[in-house]
């Protein structure tokens, strides 16, 4: 399978992330990536690509043009006001409040964010920018044929909204390759979203259309971050009725559970004719994960590959989450390699 990459993911390197009350290192780090490519290199899987320069076209087709401008210049601005750390978002239009654009920075952090665990830190675009590149060179990889391809993303982009960041998410690049496979001609494309947390930004993007069906198995919202979306429930509005479809699951799933609630994606998937599927890998559901509750195995990953093939359909998998631990780069790699087991 071919692998898109670019050593540009380092240039996202906070140093803050807001988590009980302190500033900690960010789970979110480059070496995150450093053991993924590893462990794929070490199953043999093929030697990967740097991706092509796409631009913002297709980025500008799934978020809002004053979001894309505001990531494109937040640390910048932030710089010139002064501030010493990283940009942090301190203050949001919340329920009742006016939802207009603001000219202030720190208000323009806050208006643009739905979670403040994710700062904003020099290097954050241009690194946001080579995951969309790798996310569509994957894309472009499927057009031209391809079977499958892993577009190996950091920053990490499915709880990315039309236009909001957080979640270590600030552009979409699943989404963005989604767009980028319609663009080209798949009529329906579909969204499997097996990170551990739910696809916040996905849904928001693709809510009101069925032309995409977004799928995620997640930590249910009531427990799991992002908490305020995601819920079973949800499951489309005016054109795009009938196509999201949310999975959640209790502290503790395994792949039993898990694996019955793939299969349901899976058919939803077959049901309703995709001609491409983009998966959301994360790897955050593995049982030693430091910020989730699923307890799969590094063996059940090689089985999620093996299931996830037999949709039978040209596979775009684009990088999500998964943390601190060793395991992550046999985790990932192991979902390769069941695919193309399979
Ligand atoms: C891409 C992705 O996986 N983003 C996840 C972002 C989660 N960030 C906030 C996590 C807060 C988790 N708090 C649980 C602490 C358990 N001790
Ligand atoms: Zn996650």
């Amino acid at each position: 399978m071919r692998i898109f990459f670019t050593e540009q993911h380092r240039l996202r390197d906070a140093k803050t992330e807001l988590s009980g009350g302190l500033l900690v290192p960010p789970f979110e780090a480059p070496f995150r990536l450093d053991l993924i490519m590893a462990a794929c290199a070490a199953q043999g899987h093929d030697a990967p690509e740097e991706p092509a320069r796409h631009g913002l076209d297709v980025a500008l087709q799934v978020h809002d043009a004053g979001y894309v401008a505001f990531l494109e210049t937040a640390w910048t601005r932030w710089k010139e006001a002064g501030y010493e750390g990283e940009a942090i978002p301190s203050c949001f239009p919340a329920r009742r409040m006016v939802q207009r654009v603001p000219t202030d920075i720190d208000a323009l952090v806050g208006y643009y964010a739905f979670a403040a665990e994710t700062s904003i830190s020099v290097g954050t675009w241009e690194a946001a920018v080579g995951a969309m590149d790798c996310a569509l060179s994957g894309a472009e990889a499927l057009s031209s044929g391809a079977r499958s391809a892993f577009a190996a993303c950091r920053p990490p982009g499915h709880h990315a909204a039309i236009d909001l960041f957080g979640g270590y998410s600030f552009l979409n690049n699943a989404a963005i390759a989604a767009q980028a496979l319609r663009n080209s001609g798949c009529k329906k494309v579909a969204v499997l979203d097996v990170d551990f947390h739910h696809g916040n930004g996905t849904q928001d993007i693709f809510y009101a259309r069925d032309d995409v069906l977004f799928v995620s198995l997640h930590g249910e919202p009531q427990e799991a971050f992002p908490h305020f979306l995601g819920y079973a429930d949800e499951t489309g509005t005016a054109e795009g009725e009938g196509f999201t479809l949310n999975l959640p699951m209790g502290r503790g799933t395994g792949w039993g559970e898990w694996s019955v609630a793939l299969e349901k994606g899976l058919e939803a998937i077959g049901r309703i004719g995709a001609e491409a599927l983009v998966v959301s890998l994360g790897v955050d559901t593995f049982e030693r994960d430091p910020i989730s509750f699923f307890k799969l195995t590094s063996d059940d990953f090689t089985r999620a590959g093996e299931r996830i093939a037999s949709a039978g359909l040209p596979t775009l998998f684009c990088m999500e989450g998964g943390y601190g631990v060793e395991e992550i780069g046999l985790n990932v790699a192991n979902v390769l390699t069941g695919f193309e087991s399979a």
